[in-house]
């Protein structure tokens, strides 16, 4: 388990959070004060003086609120006992996050959920929480003024029969022979993205043993809290397409529903031998995945319901030990208290920008020291090798790639891996050491394999099916589940990592490659196009949102050779500009991506918004915009701690659509980065 610098879970338990963040607010960290009024000088000291020992930055990377619950429930299920450090952090971190109608949401700034509360409601009540507890019972007349816990989505239903809590029959089929389907077939799961897929690996293995854990006073108890009617009175095949209105994002499609009907008939009539043949396909790949990744698994999700899985299927086995003793790696003491991150760590990805704001800065030999550690730390994390066996396991190749965390995770990623090549190339100059060039080609031509035929690029992989699959999402609760797209970051990211490495490689780069870039750079400019929206702007997919999407879609189109006086960058510049808070900043609501349309943050300017828009206007055309940039950068100046560091604002990231994150160290590297680049074309930090 890692925590935030300068942070002790002793310290959350003991005191009350309110008090250390105002700490932090003023500034007393330690931090020199030496560095004077240069907000670049005392924001870089201020990483270097929490940089870690392996050269990455670690910070809290939280938001969702279904994680913890799994950590809790797998945990409870395979009966091995949380240490009491653990229940009394876990408790208070659940109830930190209750709204005060009692309700969770799907994330810390969210209204309630069904799927949530009913989820922390179960874990408070496994952590020996009593019915009779004001937080609880709070949350217990939430759950009955919204239908209670019969309506919950999709994925709630798979926690809570694995729970013994409501019934499988309840829920739609998963069937694990999915995967015993010709390869070819278009629904043949190997198609879906990878974080969607290896949920419903696991899920169908549990669905396909109908596994629930045993019976006990705690759970009994719990099953008449949770429902109106008498547990075993309920007829749970009528319920299987109720589901609670605060959690539907979307309606159910002519095509899932369907499905649905035909996957119910089969499952009734589903031959034993098969079932058995499936299951134990299932639970080999479900190995190959806790293997791959040192038990750390692509997800937090995956990685609560593999555990189960494995505990079910060999209890007592090594691999079993090993996946039980991995679990922790999720979890992270920050502010909230103990939770369960949304992915092992964001190290690489933040480094990484730390990097290349160290090196537009102009600043890294005077902190020679961190720009060589932070060199050794994308250096270590680089992937080496393809998994074993990689197309027997639907995996595409890996080796080059950078990850989003780190290297025992391994999954490679699109946008992770030019981040990677920049980072690497950017800081060379600065370093002791040097990555092999026939590394950083490997990196190259990952990210040309990952070109999708449309000319764009998705997150982890090579699109595999058409976008129509996604009408195939059956989470209710989430957006664009299904398919790996191309999307506007990852495709500006990829142009912008080749662009990086034509330019550094120069003739060294060889003529076939060469032109196999010339040709992908030419063949992602349209996608690019096809993104913009009609106002200018590009909805982003993993930041919030316009101002993240509409930064990456300036950038990508300058990296494929687009001029700043292309019609499609002055109207996404004059976007951005028209958005600028009253404050000088930008700021953006995390309502924009569940909307789809941009909504005003009601805070006004934050932090690494305003750095997206001014890393927008300046790459676009600092000239032009040149008054707004000044607005901008004072912002950033002014918010600026004196230790350092800038405040921790509101949420900064999504996935799905619905989910929001904090990235924590987007409060500095981007501001960082932003006041650089204004500082390198004659913009006053003053
Ligand atoms: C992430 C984190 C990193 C993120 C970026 C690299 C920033 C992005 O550019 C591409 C997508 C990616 C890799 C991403 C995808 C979705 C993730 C893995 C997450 C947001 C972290 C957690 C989330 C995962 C899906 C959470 C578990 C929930 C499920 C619906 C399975």
């Amino acid at each position: 388990m890692r925590a935030d610098a300068g942070f002790s879970i002793t310290n959350v338990v003991d005191q009350e959070v309110a008090g250390m963040s105002a700490d932090l607010e003023a500034g007393l960290d330690p931090v020199s004060q030496a560095e004077g009024s240069d907000p670049l000088r005392r924001g870089f000291s201020y990483l270097e003086s929490i940089q870690g020992a392996h050269g990455g930055w670690t910070g809290d990377y939280d938001g969702p609120l279904f994680l913890l619950p799994g950590y809790i429930f797998a945990h409870y299920v395979i009966g091995q006992p949380l240490g009491d450090g653990d229940r009394s952090a876990f408790v208070m971190t659940l109830r930190r996050a209750q709204n005060d109608d009692g309700s969770f949401g799907l994330h810390l700034e969210g209204d309630g959920y069904l799927f949530t509360t009913v989820l922390n409601y179960v874990a408070l009540r496994l952590l020996g929480v009593p019915a009779d507890d004001p937080d609880v019972t709070r949350a217990h007349r939430w759950i009955h003024a919204h239908g209670s816990a019969a309506i919950i989505p999709s994925w709630g239903r798979y926690w809570l029969s694995i729970l013994n809590l409501y019934s499988w029959e309840g829920c739609h089929p998963v069937p694990p022979e999915l995967w015993l389907l010709p390869e070819r077939a278009p629904l043949h799961p190997s198609r879906f993205w990878c974080h969607c897929r290896v949920v419903v690996l696991a899920v169908s293995y549990l669905y396909g043993r109908r596994f629930q854990a045993p019976l006990d006073p705690l759970l009994t108890a719990l099953r008449r809290e949770l429902f109106a009617e008498p547990f075993d009175s309920i007829d749970w095949r009528a319920l299987r397409t109720s589901v609670c209105p605060t959690d539907r994002y979307f309606a159910p499609s002519r095509l899932l529903r369907f499905a649905n009907a035909v996957l119910g008939q089969i499952e009734q009539r589903m031959p034993q031998g098969l079932r058995a043949k499936a299951l134990a396909f299932v639970l080999d790949h479900i190995k190959h995945e806790q293997l791959t990744t040192n038990f750390i698994d692509i997800g937090p999700v995956n990685k609560a319901l593999d555990t189960i899985a494995l505990w079910s299927a060999e209890p007592h086995s090594d691999h079993t030990r090993k996946a039980i003793a991995a679990m922790p790696q999720y979890l992270f003491d920050c502010e909230r208290g103990r939770t369960m991150q949304s992915y092992n760590s964001s190290e690489l990805w933040d480094t990484g920008f730390i990097a290349l704001a160290l090196a537009e800065s102009g600043h890294a030999s005077e902190y020679a020291t961190m720009a060589n550690e932070t060199y050794r730390f994308i250096d270590e994390n680089q992937v080496l090798e393809d998994v074993d066996q990689r197309e027997r396991y639907y995996r595409d190749p890996s080796k080059g790639g950078w990850p989003f965390s780190d290297r025992a995770h391994g999954w490679p990623i699109v946008d992770c891996t030019a981040l990677g090549l920049m980072a690497a190339l950017a800081l060379e100059p600065c370093s002791n050491r040097r990555i092999e060039p026939a590394r950083l080609l490997d990196a190259v031509d990952l990210l040309l394999f990952w070109q999708n035929d449309d000319g764009g690029w998705g997150t982890y992989e090579k699109q595999r099916v058409g976008a129509w699959l996604e009408a195939l999402n059956a989470s209710e609760i989430f957006g664009d589940i299904m398919v790996d797209v191309s999307q506007v970051e990852l495709t500006s990211s990829a142009v912008q990592g080749l662009a990086a490495a034509r330019a550094h490689f120069g003739d060294r780069i060889g003529d076939e490659r060469k032109h196999r870039i010339d040709a992908a750079t030419a063949r992602a400019a349209p996608v690019l196009r096809a993104l913009q929206r009609a106002d200018g702007s590009w909805e982003g997919n993993w930041g919030i949102c316009f101002t993240y999407g509409t930064w990456f879609g300036i950038c990508g189109l300058l990296a494929v050779g687009a001029k700043p006086d292309d019609p499609a960058i002055v109207r996404a510049a004059e976007f951005i500009r028209a958005k600028q808070c009253a404050d000088g900043g930008w700021g953006e609501s995390h309502k924009s991506c569940i909307r789809r349309e941009y909504v005003q943050h009601p805070e006004g300017g934050q932090v690494a918004m305003t750095a997206w828009a001014l890393l927008a206007l300046l790459s676009a055309s600092p000239q032009r915009h040149r008054d707004a940039i000044q607005r901008g950068v004072r912002f950033l100046c002014e918010r600026q701690l004196p230790n350092g560091d800038w405040p921790q604002q509101g949420m900064t990231g999504v996935f799905n659509r619905t989910c929001m994150l904090n990235y924590r160290y987007y409060r500095n590297h981007f501001p960082l980065w932003a006041l650089a680049l204004a500082a390198k074309n004659g913009f006053s930090l003053g």
